[in-house]
């Protein structure tokens, strides 16, 4: 049984971590514009960095919950079977132990640099234009994928939602392209589709079962069926 396994915000929403659309959401005080794409980071460089490097340092008061637990301990059984993709910038998916976990929309705890390319694990702020470690160029920018930009490891994501027997979309509203789009993928490929939210997302209609509650209720009860 190959199970792909999609997430986003609203798997880490219980752990402390704010979501984008909800109530106090991260979009909240920031229009996406201003803050999640390259031309905004050409324009004001240093309110990009503030927002991404608050977020990196809440990291460190935060731990994975039930439902990310639940997914490592879903690894031990299937093994090469199970692939977590997620949107989640967040390092919580490790934290628990998951190890097969691609972030296609980048990691907090990483930093990219514009002159060399070089990726480099960085848990501090880039606010203060830190020189890179390579090339010494002061030319760092949060390692996250901005609205325009292309998603990381689409290769190997969409093949392994192609070959996939069950799909698993976990706390995403469903919103954002081309992760919205996986589960029509899925289901074209033969694949059956199961959505684990707190409310039905905007693509809920596209999938076989949805289920509505907390993560960290529906993905252990889920991973347990599936065991
Ligand atoms: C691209 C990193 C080309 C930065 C992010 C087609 C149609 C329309 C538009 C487009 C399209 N194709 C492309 C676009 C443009 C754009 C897009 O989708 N715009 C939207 C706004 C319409 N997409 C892009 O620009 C993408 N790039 O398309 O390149 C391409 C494509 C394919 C192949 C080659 C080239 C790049 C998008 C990536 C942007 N970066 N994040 C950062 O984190 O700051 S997106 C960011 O927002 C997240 O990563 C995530 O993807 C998205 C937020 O969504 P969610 O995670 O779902 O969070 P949200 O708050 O919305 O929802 C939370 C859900 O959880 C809710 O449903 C809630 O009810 C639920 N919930 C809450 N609590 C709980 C819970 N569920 C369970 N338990 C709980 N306790």
């Amino acid at each position: 049984m190959r199970v792909v396994v999609l997430t986003g915000a609203g798997i880490s929403a219980e752990s402390g971590l704010p979501t984008f659309r909800d109530a106090e959401g991260l979009w909240h005080g920031h229009r996406v514009e201003e803050v999640a794409t390259p031309e905004a980071f050409e324009r004001q460089p240093s309110l990009v960095h503030r927002f991404y490097d608050e977020r990196r340092a809440a990291l460190a008061a935060v731990e994975p919950n039930a439902a990310h637990r639940a997914l490592a301990r879903l690894e031990e059984t299937l093994g090469d079977d199970l692939l977590v993709v997620t949107q989640n910038i967040d390092d919580l998916h490790e934290r628990s132990g998951s190890r097969r976990v691609l972030h296609m929309h980048g990691r907090l705890r990483s930093a990219l640099c514009r002159a060399c390319a070089g990726h480099f694990d960085w848990t501090g702020d880039l606010g203060g234009a830190p020189p890179c470690p390579r090339c010494g160029r002061r030319e760092l920018r949060p390692d996250v994928v901005w609205f325009g930009e292309i998603p990381y490891d689409m290769d190997r994501i969409l093949g392994a939602v192609g070959r996939a027997d069950l799909f698993v979309s976990v706390g995403t509203s469903g919103a954002v392209h081309p992760a919205a789009g996986f589960v029509q993928y899925a289901a074209g490929q033969g694949a059956r589709t199961l959505e684990l939210n707190l409310v039905p997302s905007e693509g809920s209609h596209l999938f076989d079962e949805s289920r509505q509650g907390p993560a960290s209720h529906l993905v252990p009860e889920w991973v347990a069926e599936l065991r």
